[in-house]
């Protein structure tokens, strides 16, 4: 299947970690086709912390979803990042540590997988929030810009125009 990935990080060595998400993803199972320009944000929320870089990723994975997801928390653990608290995904026997929206290393989010619309706890597919994040639509439009939002129903670089 064809995925898309948004890596965020605002710690540490950002450009490194977003070389070293890439390199592990290869080590599981989803090959890296591309990647967008990498872009410096501010903080979403007004939150007091340092400024992200952000980048999309394209891939290719024969991994069903639940399996991309688990291979992207096992990535962001082996660089690091504490296990997050996610009330709609309890797991038993998970060190529990960090909220959401804290400072990271690396977050890794699945943007797209295909065209699917996929809706279970802890995996929502198309990421909420796409279409009200420029730089993520910005990294999807170098990649993608005809790619049709399955369930916006418009092409990327119109959801950039609108934004
Ligand atoms: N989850 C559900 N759907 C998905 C999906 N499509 N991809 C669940 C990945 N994860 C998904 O995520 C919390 C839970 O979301 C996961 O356990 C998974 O089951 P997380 O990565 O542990 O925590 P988070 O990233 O803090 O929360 P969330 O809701 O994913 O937030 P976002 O949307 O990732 O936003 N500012 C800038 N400038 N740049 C950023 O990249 N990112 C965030 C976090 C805040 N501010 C930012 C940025
Ligand atoms: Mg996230």
């Amino acid at each position: 299947m064809h995925v898309f990935l948004g890596l965020g990080t605002n710690l540490g060595d950002r450009d490194l970690n977003l070389i070293t998400a890439r390199d592990l993803l290869m080590k599981h199972d989803v090959l890296v086709l591309g990647q967008s320009s990498v872009l410096e944000t501010k903080p979403l929320g007004g939150l007091d912390q340092p400024d992200y870089l952000n980048q999309v990723v394209e891939c290719q994975t024969e991994l069903q979803p639940e399996e991309l997801l688990r291979v992207c928390k096992a990535v962001e653990q082996e660089m690091g990042r504490p296990v997050s608290v996610d009330l709609g995904n309890v797991q038993f026997g998970v060190k529990v540590e960090e909220p959401r929206w804290q400072s990271r290393i690396i977050d890794i989010d699945i943007l797209f997988y295909g065209d699917w619309v996929v809706k279970q706890p802890g995996l929502t597919i198309p990421h909420l929030g796409i279409a009200e994040r420029d730089f993520v639509l910005a990294g999807l439009c170098e990649l993608a810009p005809n790619f049709v939002h399955p369930l916006l129903k418009k092409p990327l670089k119109e959801l950039l125009a609108a934004s």
